[in-house]
């Protein structure tokens, strides 16, 4: 894959209007000092830390290996094939989940105004968290397949045509027409922040982009789509990357000594199956303490009546909280 840099592509900014030009026509924006080197340390330091104990009790969790696959995907011969995992099975990619319950220095992030608007931008006032994580791409790994991070999104389709049925939508068998184009594109109901704890580079696994593939309306074809230019989004630790759901990316190769070292905040609309699952699995000592704000990025707020347990009028639902279950008349 080349990487084509031209001086028009997005640059680092602080500027949110500059950041918003760049998320429209290119699918992504760089927010330059989104967080302080004080904050860059301590998350680096805790992340550490934490995936070092995982990996230490096996409890790691790591893909990217050769044999290791999302979801449904096609071997060589073009046939679908189950996803293959190993829990602790040496790929490149070493993830942290749930960093939502891993240490507060995770939670800061979160509230970080320039890039909640950013997200507001394109998901509008209301959205979740989808999934609070880290991406530790180790020395010596592959470049990640293309991917769009809203690859179960039905896509728009035509009166004529029978679409794929959406449960049966997989990470390898998604919905497209007949030439895998559409003049239709869904909306963007995704938005990812990776937060760089490093300084992200081609060399070091930086992230690899195809600026303006959020408007072709369609996911990459692993065949059709290998020689598609990509660039990498390079920036000091501390930027935030803002990609929109339906921008073609993936993680570099790593070709430098070290790991290189992010966290992963996905945000999605309110309609939309959240990647974790915070009401049930996010701690109460993390609830306790929780911000209204922080109790609805985590799902506890009703939306237009979903994702209640009761009454729709409430506009919370409580940690814990059941139905009322079955009751006789005295
Ligand atoms: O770590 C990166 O640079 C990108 C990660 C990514 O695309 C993913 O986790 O799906």
């Amino acid at each position: 894959m080349a990487n084509n840099r031209s001086t028009d592509l997005p640059q680092p900014t602080r500027d949110l209007n500059t950041a918003i030009a760049n998320l429209n026509e290119f699918g992504y924006c760089l927010v330059t000092d989104a967080l302080s080197s004080v904050e860059t340390d301590a998350l680096r330091i805790r992340l550490i830390e934490q995936a070092t104990a995982e990996k230490q009790k096996g409890l790691a969790f790591e893909d990217g290996g050769p044999q290791q696959n999302w979801g449904d995907f096609r071997d060589a011969e073009g046939q679908l094939r189950p996803q293959s995992f190993t829990e602790d099975g040496g790929g490149c990619n070493q993830r942290v989940w749930m960093l939502i319950n891993k240490g507060e220095i995770f939670q800061t992030v979160l509230f970080k105004p320039t890039v909640r608007q950013l997200v507001e931008h394109v998901l509008g006032e209301h959205y979740l968290l989808s999934s609070h994580t880290a991406n530790i791409a180790k020395p010596g790994g592959v470049s990640m397949d293309l991917h769009t991070d809203q690859w179960w999104m039905p896509t728009p389709t035509r009166r004529d045509r029978s679409p794929l049925p959406i449960g049966s939508i997989t990470r390898a068998r998604f919905d497209q027409d007949e030439n895998g184009l559409s003049n239709m594109v869904s909306p963007a109901v995704v938005v990812n922040v990776l937060w760089m704890l490093d300084d992200f580079s081609a060399k070091n696994g930086g992230t690899r982009l195809v600026p303006g593939s959020h408007l072709t309306g369609r996911q990459p074809d692993k065949e059709l789509d290998q020689d598609v230019e990509t660039v990498v989004a390079e920036g000091p630790a501390g930027t935030a990357l803002v990609i929109d759901g339906r921008i073609w990316h993936g993680t570099g190769a790593n070709v430098s000594e070290n790991s290189r070292f992010a966290v992963i905040t996905t945000f999605c609309g309110p309609q939309f199956r959240p990647q974790e699952n915070f009401t049930v699995g996010t701690s109460l000592e993390v609830l306790e303490d929780a911000s209204p704000d922080l109790l609805a990025l985590l799902g506890f707020k009703i939306w237009n009546a979903y994702g209640r347990i009761e009454s729709p009028l409430a506009d919370f639902i409580q940690p814990g909280q059941t139905s009322l279950g079955e009751m006789c008349p005295e």
